[in-house]
């Protein structure tokens, strides 16, 4: 019998990701979305518009307890994957509010609900290498202690706990994800691997002159999306409920990123990359490099994509896409980017 599974933030990077991968093994997928994306599919459905005629979608608001309750009362699930949060660092730092009650009552609000009607449900919850932010060893690994140096790293140890609170006092069966950074051709504009890529096709087609950064000595731990949402799965398929590092093992700067991104156009950064003491943080995670070794034992995951490979990936994208804008051909395939104005498919009210 297939399975259902619910998606929060199914309209992100990681949700549209997963929804393929779920629809992919023939489980039933449901999502939670805001109202307001039912009423502009164009503009917010885009990564997922080529699923939605096979895919159910809930209205709802994470800062509304009732109307997650509501879904529970509704549909049963065999699996949650709690990814939606405000998850941009850089944010939470303007707004630490709002990232707090997104992040830790979001994640409070679907345990709870959980556990009052559908406690057998397998829950997943999506941590971040954030949390490990001044780091207290290297590589991170599950037993690292945290130090979290944004509000959002700070959400993230909230919910970390709250589902392994969940999990040992409910006797419910909830893990977390470690994720260590994750990209591809549908990252949101404001990450800096998207607008490195992006600002690299720009430069290459005339269309920009500059891209405007921060701190590039910055070291990352990155992987491809498509290959961490596998992971997520993995997680939820074992006998019993725990919590996993997903990670490359490599670290780079942002800087060699840059240098990736523009020869992949031909283009010298150094010529085209400036300083922005704008987009510095108040605090910063110098260097993040995951060991996992327990997903690679436990889970038997490995990820597919080489970190050249993924810059290659995005800065192609990015070509096609802007090449497409500007009425070249159909280019790179990439569904968030060939997506069309569609009807939203089933939508359960
Ligand atoms: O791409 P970023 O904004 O990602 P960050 O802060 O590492 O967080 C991402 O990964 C986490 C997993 O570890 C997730 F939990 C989180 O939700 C998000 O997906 O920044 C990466 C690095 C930072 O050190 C930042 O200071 O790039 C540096 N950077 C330099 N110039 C910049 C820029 N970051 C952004 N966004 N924009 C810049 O212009």
């Amino acid at each position: 019998m297939s399975q259902t599974a619910l998606i929060t933030g199914i309209t992100g990077q990681d949700g549209s990701y997963l929804a393929e991968y779920l629809l992919s093994l023939d489980y039933k997928v449901h999502g939670i979305v805001r109202r307001v994306a039912l009423e502009e599919p164009e503009r917010r459905l885009g990564r997922i518009a080529h699923l939605c005629d096979r895919i159910v979608l809930h209205p709802a608001s994470l800062e509304s307890y009732p109307s997650i309750f509501s879904i529970f009362s509704r549909q049963q699930f065999d699996e949650c994957y709690h990814l939606a949060a405000q998850s941009f660092v850089a944010e939470s730092f303007a707004d630490g509010f709002s990232t707090m009650q997104a992040n830790v009552s979001g994640t409070h609000f679907m345990l709870s609900a959980l556990r009052e009607l559908q406690p057998q449900c397998r829950f997943y919850f999506a941590g971040s290498s954030e949390m490990f932010g001044k780091v207290r060893e290297t590589p991170q690994r599950e037993t690292t202690p945290f130090h979290p140096r944004s509000p959002y790293g700070i959400s993230k140890v909230a919910g970390f706990y709250l589902t392994m609170n969940y999990r040992e006092s409910y006797n419910m069966f909830c893990c977390s994800g470690m994720l260590f950074n994750h990209e591809g051709p549908r990252r949101g504009f404001e990450f800096v691997t998207r607008k490195i890529t992006s600002g690299a096709a720009r430069i290459k087609l005339g269309l920009a002159s500059e891209v405007r950064l921060g701190n590039l000595d910055a070291g990352r731990d990155w992987g491809h999306a498509a290959d961490y949402v596998r992971a997520m799965h993995l997680m939820l398929q074992q006998p019993a409920p725990d919590d996993y590092v997903v990670a490359s093992g490599e670290t780079h700067t942002v800087r060699e990123f840059c240098d990736l991104a523009f020869a992949e156009v031909g283009l010298d950064y150094r010529k085209y990359v400036r300083l922005d003491p704008q987009f510095f943080r108040p605090a910063e995670v110098d260097l993040l490099v995951g060991d996992a070794g327990k997903a690679r034992r436990v889970l038997g995951w490995e990820p597919k994509y080489t970190f050249a490979e993924l810059i290659s990936e995005m800065v192609r994208s990015d070509l096609a896409l802007l090449d497409r804008r500007t009425g070249g051909g159909p280019g790179y395939e990439n569904p968030q980017l060939s997506a069309q104005p569609q009807a939203v498919g089933k939508v359960s009210q």
